[in-house]
C-alpha cells in the first residue's frame, strides 16, 4: 500500500487580516458586556450578552446556509499541471460507492492508462455528532476497509493513491487541489443520499468551484455506473441543496431556542435573586425602623442636688435615666460624675452593674435580653432619690 498522505491542517482564518478582524470583533463584542456588568446590575449584562450573541448567530447561521445551499460563489481554482506533459492525473472521490463493481473496474481501467496517476479520496463522512459521540475511529476504520479493499483490487500500487480525510468532501477536495493537482475529478455516488454516503450534489458542487473537467458516476447497487445530464445534476443539487438548508435551518432554531431560554432563565434567576435580596434589605430597614432609636454615646452627669424633688427639697441625680439599648450590642456611656463620691448604675435582672466614679469616664452598657429593666445606685448617697427613677434610678430599656 503506497505511503497514506497526511492532510495538511487548516488554520480557522484564511488570512491574517482575518484573523484580526476577528480579535478585533471579539473585543467589540465583550466591550460591552463588561461595560454593561461593571456599570448596570448583572441581568443587564446579560441581556447585552444575548444581544451579541444572537447577532453572531444570525450572522454565523446566515453565513453557513449560503454554504449549504451552495450559494456562495468562491473563485475557481485550476491547479497547475503537475508532472509531465503526457502525465494525466486523475481524483477519485467516493465512500459508500467504493466497493461497488462498476466504479472498481473503472478505476482498474485507468490506472492501465499509461502516465496516469489515480488518487483515489474518501471521505470519512464524520458528522459533527459523530465528532462529539467519539465514533470518529469507527467511521474512519469504515473507509480505510473500503479504500483497502479498492487499493487491492486496483493492485497498481505505483500510479494508484488513496486517502482518506476527516475533513467535510468538499474541502477535503480542496485538499487534494493543493498536494495533488489533478487534472481531473471523478464524483462517484448513489442517486439518493444513503446513511453514510456521499451527496448526489457534490459532483455539481465541485464542478462550481473547480476549473477541471468532473464526471460524476452515478451508481446504484450492482449496476452500470451512469453519468447524470444536466437537468438531473440541477435537481439533485436543488433538491439537496434545501434538505440541508433545512435542516441546518432547524437545527439553527432549535439552537437559538435553547440559548433563548438558557440565557432567559439565567436573567430570571439573576432577576429573582436580586429582588430576594432587595427584599431582605427593606425587611431588615422596616424592622431596624420598627425599633426605638439607639444613640451611639450617651454623655450624661451626676449631680449632688441637682433635681427638686415634689416635696420641695434639691436631690442627687444622673441627669439622664432612661436609656434605650439594642439587646447583645454594647452601648457607650460618657459620664461626668461631678459628685466627689461614687454612685452607680446597678439592674441586677439585666446584669448590669457600672459603678461611675468621680470625674468624666466611658462606661460600656450591655444588656443581653431584650426588655425594660430598673436601675437605681447602690452607693448610699440621697435616700429617696435611689428609689425614685428620674434621680439616682431609671429604666434600661433593651429592644
Ligand atoms: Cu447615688
Amino acid at each position: 500500500m503506497p505511503p497514506k498522505r497526511t492532510t495538511p491542517v487548516r488554520s480557522p482564518f484564511h488570512s491574517e487580516q482575518e484573523a484580526f478582524r476577528f480579535l478585533l470583533l471579539l473585543i467589540l463584542g465583550l466591550l460591552p458586556i463588561v461595560l454593561a456588568a461593571a456599570l448596570g446590575p448583572t441581568w443587564l449584562a446579560l441581556v447585552v450578552l444575548a444581544v451579541i450573541l444572537g447577532v453572531l448567530a444570525l450572522r454565523v447561521a446566515h453565513l453557513r446556509m449560503r454554504k449549504v445551499r451552495g450559494l456562495q460563489l468562491p473563485v475557481k481554482m485550476a491547479p497547475p499541471h503537475m508532472g509531465s506533459a503526457a502525465e494525466r492525473r486523475v481524483l477519485i472521490v467516493a465512500n459508500d460507492t467504493l466497493g461497488e463493481e462498476a466504479l472498481l473496474s473503472e478505476v482498474e481501467r485507468l490506472a492501465c492508462v499509461p502516465d496516469t496517476h489515480l488518487l483515489l479520496l474518501v471521505p470519512a463522512l464524520i458528522s459533527p455528532g459523530a465528532r462529539l459521540t467519539g465514533a470518529i475511529d469507527g467511521l474512519l476504520d469504515q473507509a480505510r476497509a473500503r479504500l483497502k479493499t479498492a487499493l487491492d483490487r486496483a493492485a497498481h500500487g505505483l500510479v494508484v493513491a488513496g486517502e482518506i480525510s476527516e475533513a467535510d468532501p468538499l474541502e477535503a477536495i480542496e485538499d487534494t487541489f493543493a498536494t495533488f493537482a489533478p487534472d481531473e475529478v471523478i464524483v462517484s455516488t448513489r442517486s439518493e443520499r444513503a446513511a453514510s454516503g456521499l451527496e448526489p450534489r457534490l459532483a455539481g458542487l465541485v464542478r462550481e468551484r473547480f476549473a477541471v473537467p468532473v464526471r460524476h458516476l452515478v451508481l446504484e447497487l450492482g449496476s452500470a455506473a451512469q453519468e447524470p445530464d444536466e437537468d438531473t445534476e440541477a435537481r439533485y443539487r436543488h433538491e439537496f441543496g434545501e434538505v440541508a438548508a433545512r435542516k441546518f435551518g432547524l437545527k439553527a432554531l432549535a439552537g437559538a431556542g435553547i440559548l433563548a431560554a438558557v440565557l432567559m432563565s439565567m436573567v430570571a434567576l439573576v432577576q429573582s435573586s436580586e429582588r430576594d435580596e432587595a427584599r431582605a434589605a427593606s425587611q431588615a430597614a422596616e424592622q431596624a425602623a420598627a425599633l426605638p432609636p439607639v444613640a451611639k454615646l450617651v454623655v450624661l452627669k451626676v449631680i449632688a442636688a441637682y433635681e427638686r424633688g415634689p416635696e420641695g427639697e434639691k436631690h442627687d441625680a444622673f441627669t439622664t435615666t432612661e436609656f434605650a439599648v439594642r439587646a447583645g450590642q454594647p452601648q457607650q456611656l460618657r459620664i461626668d460624675n461631678t459628685d466627689s463620691v461614687p454612685h452607680s448604675i446597678t439592674a441586677p435582672a439585666a446584669g448590669v452593674n457600672i459603678v461611675v466614679m468621680p470625674g468624666t469616664h466611658t462606661y460600656t452598657l450591655l444588656v443581653k435580653q431584650p426588655g425594660t429593666f430598673l436601675w437605681f445606685c447602690t452607693f448610699v448617697c440621697d435616700e429617696w432619690a435611689m428609689q425614685h427613677p428620674g434621680y439616682m434610678s431609671g429604666y434600661i430599656t433593651a429592644s
